[in-house]
């Protein structure tokens, strides 16, 4: 019998030991240094991924929200801003503001690469270790799937081999098919780039 999705772990590595894993799960159970919200220009917690974030963080995350739109105003598409995890297991969360797809003539594919790059740059330089990403603009913003993870994963690799603190990347994927479709990207990545992959079972 097939192990269950749930306890496995496909993993890309990076020339010089540093990875990314894909697992299936809820984000707000990761213990990386940092998880990563994808927001709204008004960081208004809302559904999805953010309405979890902030129910299980607690309020303390959108005060530090609410100072930050008010020192620097509406987060645009692409940006990334940190506030600290609250309750969560996560000390940080960095917040990034996916696109919303409008059919793809809107530069929508290069706001979605920087929300990554963005996001992966601000970890590195507040020095921290790991961190954890959903699946940005994939649920309410409407970004098609396939398109969005291949996007997600080959700028995950690109950012990480710029990095000088953070080794680690995780993509935690909510459901089977965004596991699935986020798999098959790396798995492509890997092997036009050469790269290490592997799928394994948790313990
Ligand atoms: N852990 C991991 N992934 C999750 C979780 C979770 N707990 N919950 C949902 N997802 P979405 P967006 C997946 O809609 O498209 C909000 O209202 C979900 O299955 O959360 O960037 C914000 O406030 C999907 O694959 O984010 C914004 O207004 C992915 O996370 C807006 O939605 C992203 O879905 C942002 O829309």
């Amino acid at each position: 019998m097939a192990p269950p999705l749930e306890r496995s772990i496909s993993q890309l590595i990076l020339p010089g030991g540093k990875n990314i894993e894909f697992v299936l799960g809820d984000i707000t159970d990761e213990q990386t240094d940092a998880i990563v919200n994808a927001a709204n220009s008004a960081l208004m917690p809302g559904a999805g991924v953010s309405g979890a974030i902030h129910g299980r963080g607690g309020p303390a995350i959108y005060e530090e929200c609410r100072a930050i739109l008010s020192r620097q105003g509406e987060i645009r598409e692409g940006q990334a801003v940190m506030t600290r995890g609250g309750e969560l297991p996560a000390p940080y969360v960095i917040h990034t503001v996916g696109p919303v797809w409008r059919g793809g003539g809107r530069d929508e594919s290069a706001k979605l690469r920087s929300c990554y790059r963005n996001s992966i740059e601000l970890a590195d330089e507040r020095g921290l270790g790991s961190i954890a990403f959903p699946a940005i603009s994939t649920g309410v913003f409407g970004y098609p799937l396939e398109a969005a993870a291949e996007i997600a994963v080959k700028e995950a690799a690109r950012s990480l081999e710029h990095s000088k603190q953070l080794s680690d990347v995780r993509f935690v994927l909510f459901d089977p098919l965004a596991f699935a479709v986020f798999v098959e990207s790396a798995r492509a990545l890997a092997k036009a780039k050469s790269m290490a992959f592997k799928t394994y079972t948790a313990d």
